[in-house]
């Protein structure tokens, strides 16, 4: 290794905070360390980083947790050491970060005297430093779904209802968005809300602490779309909007327009806080690349982009994402700014069942065969696509289907209370037309029909969830990406695929998952750690196009740093580094324990990731995407080769004509299955 800079992205996300540190002369990330929320602080009783209301359907995590998770996460950071047996932490030279969208952290009028005390050496921790700085210690979290009525309030106060809401704020209401979330505050508890003076999004509150000199950071241009309150076109707050909140809002003092603060549309840098620099050894000249973003913004700057290209982001949330240059607003979906891009857009469809859907299924197999990991979920889920099976009947039996829907937690996308049901359909003619017909179903165990012969639990689950996750990400794909800038040659079909974040190190389950979205060039992942990591490592990414973007391009105002590699203390680019990923790409996904920090080392499998030098006295200016291009070698294709079985841990996938396009058929039987759930 040698000793070139070193860019840290950190992930605040729902369940734990991480961090990558990535080299910018090869993109290869050469730490990572992770503060797991509920194996750190079992003291926070929290299940998965937040308390569950089941009744009230209130999500939220606590605010002191976060503070404590900062400490250790940097303490962690502190004991790394390179293959010099130097501290990694001095070489970090800018930090960016990305974090869990919508979530609101809330700030008293005595917060910035509280966050001064970072300026200066201390003893204290962060939690004794900032714990009375709050009116709120709670963050209500993206799984909150208990703001229906405020949802309905947000609605009517524009022209046109969800579609009119969507038109201006990118999304029509949604109970996770923090405008909701807010006005539910204000309405249930007056006296919080107006000891509050700012309100922060989650990213703005870690930027906020990083930087700690008694500012509060600004919203993130892209993020702030997640609050159902920003015009994107007029850059402004919306009027009919935070008229909800105070009926003369533009003029009246500590109303929600000065508790929200500015939204940033460009990118600056600010020195670490003395508090962190003194206490963890980063270089008082480290720089926090501001504003940190979302975490799914900050997914979609880990990947250069095309026309009909798609991000399938398989966390705890799914979530897909396009890059787009047209503003083309829908109900169906949410349109955020680009994080960086000032002329792009990012679209983008969450839905609440992802990883955790997934695992109650690997949980259940593991139960009945006494197995563990997901070596018997990746058997039967190999097995069956080598036999062919679609909507769990073989090549002879295509009039019948069987379709599962596996939502342990209230879906988004169609919003539908927790369920989970099983359906099986028959294809037969009616008036001369083909058509399917309901042969049985459970619904909330109980059984209708001869549905019991049919499904075989848990092994039909296998392929039965990922067919239906993926029949639904398919249909609302084709919505996005037919709105304007519709794909040649195909209604539906995205170009390539690219799967991200902790299960997309599952090579098993992003065949399955290609197999029923069917992209026209292929699908793809990031290479190595990379993959699960995908929004840290974006916020990385942003840090160093900000501090190696050429000297033109536009990127922030009153920046501290400027731009150009030479300035920001970069090394020489070009130079290619080899470094281990700490295990193969492409290996069938257990996660590891992964809360103690590790560096990779450079024995093993070598993964090279280089580009050609930037020419810095270039005078043009440069687009991130076309930034992000120039390191080739990021991505592997995933394919599928018939021969071989999950275990050997090497599946390639080709596609052939008899392949082609299995699921079409079925897009709309998921529909129709869709119509029966219970709201
Ligand atoms: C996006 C959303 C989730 C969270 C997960 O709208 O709610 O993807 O961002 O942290």
């Amino acid at each position: 290794m040698s000793n070139s800079s070193l860019f840290l992205g950190l992930d605040l996300s729902t369940q734990q905070l991480k961090g990558v540190i990535v080299e910018s002369v090869s993109l290869v990330t050469i730490s990572k360390i992770i503060v797991d929320f509920d194996h750190d602080f079992p003291k926070y009783k929290t299940t998965k980083g937040v308390y569950v209301d089941q009744k009230s359907m209130e999500v939220h995590a606590p605010v002191d947790m976060w503070l404590e998770a900062i400490d250790l996460f940097f303490l962690r950071l502190s004991c790394l050491k390179d293959e010099n047996n130097e501290p990694l932490v001095t070489r970090i030279k800018f930090i960016s970060g990305a974090c869990q969208q919508h979530g609101s952290v809330f700030w008293n009028s005595e917060a910035t005297q509280h966050l001064r005390k970072l300026s200066s050496k201390t003893e204290m921790n962060l939690l004794e430093l900032l714990h009375d700085a709050f009116s709120w210690n709670k963050s209500p979290n993206w799984q909150d779904r208990s703001t229906q009525s405020q949802c309905e309030a947000f609605e009517n106060a524009v022209e046109g209802g969800a579609e009119g809401l969507a038109q201006i704020t990118g999304s029509k209401a949604h109970h996770r968005f923090t405008g909701p979330q807010i006005l539910k505050l204000k309405q249930n508890n007056p006296s919080i809300y107006e000891s509050t003076s700012r309100i922060s999004l989650v990213s703005s509150f870690l930027a906020t602490v990083l930087t700690g000199n008694g500012k509060i950071q600004e919203l993130d241009r892209s993020d702030a779309c997640g609050m159902n309150m920003w015009d994107i076109q007029k850059k402004e707050w919306c009027k009919e909007i935070t008229e909800l909140f105070d009926k003369d809002c533009l003029n009246s003092d500590g109303g929600i327009i000065a508790k929200l603060g500015r939204v940033k549309e460009t990118q600056s840098a600010e020195p670490i806080a003395v508090y962190f620099a003194e206490k963890y050894g980063l270089k008082s000249s480290c720089q926090v690349v501001t504003p940190f973003t979302g975490d799914n913004p900050a997914t979609v700057l880990a990947q250069a982009l095309g026309h009909g290209d798609v991000i399938i982001s398989l966390g705890t949330s799914t979530t897909v994402l396009v890059v787009s240059k047209t503003y083309a607003p829908s109900s169906q979906y949410h349109i955020f700014n680009h994080p960086i891009d000032q002329d792009s857009y990012m679209g983008m469809v969450c839905y609440s069942n992802g990883s955790l859907a997934r695992e109650k299924i690997r949980d259940a197999l593991n139960l009945k065969y006494f197995t563990n990991g997901w070596f018997k979920f990746d058997d039967i889920l190999q097995a069956r696509m080598k036999d062919g099976i679609v909507m769990g009947y073989g090549k002879n039996h295509l009039n019948q289907a069987k379709v599962g829907i596996y939502f342990p937690m209230a879906e988004i996308v169609p919003p539908v209370k927790a369920q989970t049901n099983y359906y099986s359909w028959r294809q037969s003619y009616s008036n001369s037309k083909k058509e399917w017909h309901l042969s049985g179903y459970t619904h909330e165990g109980k059984d209708r029909g001869d549905i019991d012969e049919e499904w075989h639990h848990p092994e039909d689950d296998v392929l039965g969830i990922i067919e239906s996750q993926g029949l639904s990400i398919r249909e609302r794909l084709s919505t996005m990406l037919s709105s304007k800038e519709s794909l040649e040659g195909s209604r539906d079909q995205p170009r390539r695929v690219y799967f991200v974040g902790g299960t997309s190190a599952n090579t098993g389950i992003c065949l399955a998952l290609g197999r029923v979205l069917n992209p026209l060039e292929g699908m793809f992942r990031l290479t190595g750690e990379r993959t699960r990591d995908a929004c840290a490592y974006g916020a990385a990414l942003k840090a160093i196009y900000y501090a190696e973007r050429p000297t033109n391009t536009p990127c922030g105002l009153g920046s501290e740093v400027s731009a150009g590699s030479a300035k920001a203390g970069v090394s020489a680019v070009g130079a290619a580094q080899l470094i281990n990923l700490g295990e193969k790409s492409g290996d069938f996904g257990n996660e590891k324990n992964t809360t103690q920090p590790h560096i990779f080392s450079n024995k093993g499998k070598h993964e090279m990731v280089h580009r050609p030098p930037m020419h810095k006295s270039d005078e043009s200016s440069m687009s991130y995407n076309d930034f992000i291009k120039q390191y080739p070698g990021a991505v592997e294709r995933l394919q599928e080769d018939k021969n071989l079985r999950s275990s050997d841990h090497k599946v390639s996938y080709e596609r052939t004509t008899e392949d082609q396009d299995l699921y079409a058929p079925y897009i709309d039987l998921y529909l129709q299955t869709e119509k029966l759930l219970q709201k």
